[in-house]
């Protein structure tokens, strides 16, 4: 084990030894060779400057972390492994806890002076900001200067730099991502229930309405009560997600972009109707539960545990918790095909963590070196995602696996907490993957998330694209959020039939173009050309 962590520690000093060498052309004027021992006669003026293996010190503020016994300040392998491997010693200015951070960024930043080289965000931080009033640097030429492995990243990602580019073309901050396809939202239905009424997984809409039925009228728990709640939901909000996909709509990020590029308002299209139709009928039949308007999750959570919900839509993490429940086997299910034949499912990668060079780092260049092997090299990924090999994880079969030491820890550690208590996980910028919970979850809840990444397509990241001043000022003062309210209110109407869906179509549609619809698509369309805009451009 000893030996597999020397060699891996060995091979990212080397990588670390070739960056640092790259280096050597900006900035150093004593003529340092770039390749030693190349048998040229250049020698160089003083030859005890060996400037490769002098560590640049960067000062890094962030949160702690996350598994406190193990502050990044003593060290920890992983933190070890990059300093080592980009020949970086790290000068730590650490917060234990978010609200803390907060204070500690809101003091360096209004003093505006002596500042860390690099910063991590705080939630809800806009760079903007940062960057008008001088206090942190563009990265966007130090990506095209020293970024070799964000460059190729963000050429295999350009959605990533679609959202990470400013309106100006600037980019601010290096992310924290989380890919957004894994383990996300899903239907959940009870395997014991379907199993005792002889049905099958429901593979269409049809299918998924019969299912619900006999879920009513079966009394699949078996009390002799018709008490059974075939399904709830938290809210109109909740949905957004997975109902609608049956229609081929995606109305929970707000705005959406048809193949053409052109930016729809969901709520408004022909397929919305459908899915409030479908919806209608569900609630009208006692399959959708008639208070699901105003469920709170403590509600939803009583209903479940107490054997009265045959499916819900929700986290499919919580699946496990649900199965906590003595007799209850739930399983997560793909959206059923709707009347076409077809249905998808949606993703958006998150962004989590912002980080930035300040205008106070003397060596932007040796910064951002260093993030961008920490943030997108391979040996930098690992590092984040698996850890430590021979401890952390195993490569078997060239695919890195888990230790016991992560998934049975001889301490009792949750699989978070090992790889906390290593350093992964940490609070650079990092790319997180679904590593983790595909090797601790069960082989059904892997075999459910392959197939609705197969049917997954990419939505327009409304919430994500950075906008100008401008369009943030234009958006909060053109009346969407009462066009929201009024949308979301109309939604419950429709579905619990106060409202006639066909009769009153129009007169919704109409409302909203009246409360000023077609001036936010437009902003959001010059939101998305541009988002486009920056993928084609290198
Ligand atoms: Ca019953």
């Amino acid at each position: 084990m000893k030996k597999k962590l020397l060699s891996f520690l060995l091979a990212g000093t080397m990588a670390g030894l070739t960056l640092t060498g790259c280096g050597n052309d900006n900035g150093n004027d004593t003529g340092t060779p770039a390749a030693e021992g190349s048998g040229t006669q250049q020698v160089s003026s003083s030859p005890e400057e060996t400037p490769q293996e002098e560590p640049v010190t960067l000062r890094i503020a962030s949160m702690d972390n996350p598994y406190a016994p193990k502050s990044y300040a003593n060290g920890t392998p992983v933190t070890d492994a990059l300093q080592e491997a980009t020949n970086v010693k790290i000068e730590w200015e650490l917060s234990p806890d978010a609200q803390q951070y907060e204070t500690y960024t809101q003091t360096i930043l209004s003093a505006a002076e002596d500042m860390p080289d690099i910063m991590t965000s705080v939630y809800g931080q806009d760079p903007r900001n940062l960057y008008e009033a001088g206090l942190i640097v563009d990265l966007k030429p130090l990506i095209d200067s020293v970024g070799v492995h964000t460059k190729k990243y963000l050429e295999e990602h350009p959605d990533i730099l679609g959202m990470i580019t400013e309106p100006d073309g600037t980019i601010l901050s290096i992310p924290t991502i989380q890919d957004g396809e894994n383990f996300g939202h899903g239907l959940m239905i009870r395997k014991d229930w379907l199993d005792k009424l002889n049905l099958e997984v429901p593979a269409t809409s049809d299918e998924l309405l019969e299912v619900l039925r006999a879920f009513r009228d079966g009394d699949p728990n078996g009390n002799g009560e018709a008490d059974e709640i075939p399904c709830t939901i938290t809210g109109t909000y909740n949905l957004d997600f997975s109902w609608p996909y049956m229609f081929k709509i995606s109305p929970g990020r707000d705005f959406d972009a048809d193949p053409d590029g052109k930016v729809v308002y969901p709520p408004i299209e022909d397929s919305y109707k459908d899915f409030l139709k479908y919806m209608n009928t569900m609630y009208s039949e006692g399959l959708l539960d008639s208070m699901f308007s105003t469920r709170s999750s403590e509600d939803w959570n009583t209903l479940i545990n107490t054997d009265k919900v045959g499916m819900v839509q929700g986290w499919v993490t919580n699946l496990p918790t649900f199965n906590a429940n003595e007799g209850q086997e739930w399983i997560a299910i793909n959206v059923p095909a709707g009347p076409d034949g077809t249905s998808f499912s949606v993703s958006v990668p998150t962004i989590t963590g912002k980080n930035f060079i300040t205008k106070d780092c003397k060596n932007p260049e040796e910064a951002f070196r260093f993030l961008d092997y920490v943030w997108a090299s391979d040996e930098g990924r690992m590092l984040a995602v698996y850890g430590i090999e021979g401890l952390t994880y195993e490569m078997v079969d060239g695919k890195p696996q888990f230790t016991d030491y992560v998934l049975n820890n001889p301490d009792g550690l949750s699989t978070t907490e090992v790889l906390n208590s290593v350093g992964a996980n940490h609070k650079l910028p990092r790319i997180s993957d679904a590593s983790l919970a595909q090797a601790t979850a069960t082989e059904e809840m892997n075999a459910w998330n392959e197939a609705n990444k197969a049917m997954m397509r990419k939505c327009f990241p409304s919430f994500e694209i950075i906008m100008t001043p401008e369009e943030t000022t234009a958006k909060a003062e053109s009346g969407f959020s009462d066009i929201w309210t009024y949308k979301e209110e109309m939604k419950a109407r429709f579905i619990m039939g106060k409202d006639d869906i066909d009769g009153y179509w129009d007169t919704y549609v109409q409302q909203i173009k009246e409360m000023g619809i077609d001036e936010v698509i437009a902003i959001e369309q010059a939101k998305y050309d541009r988002f486009l805009e920056a993928q084609g451009a290198e």
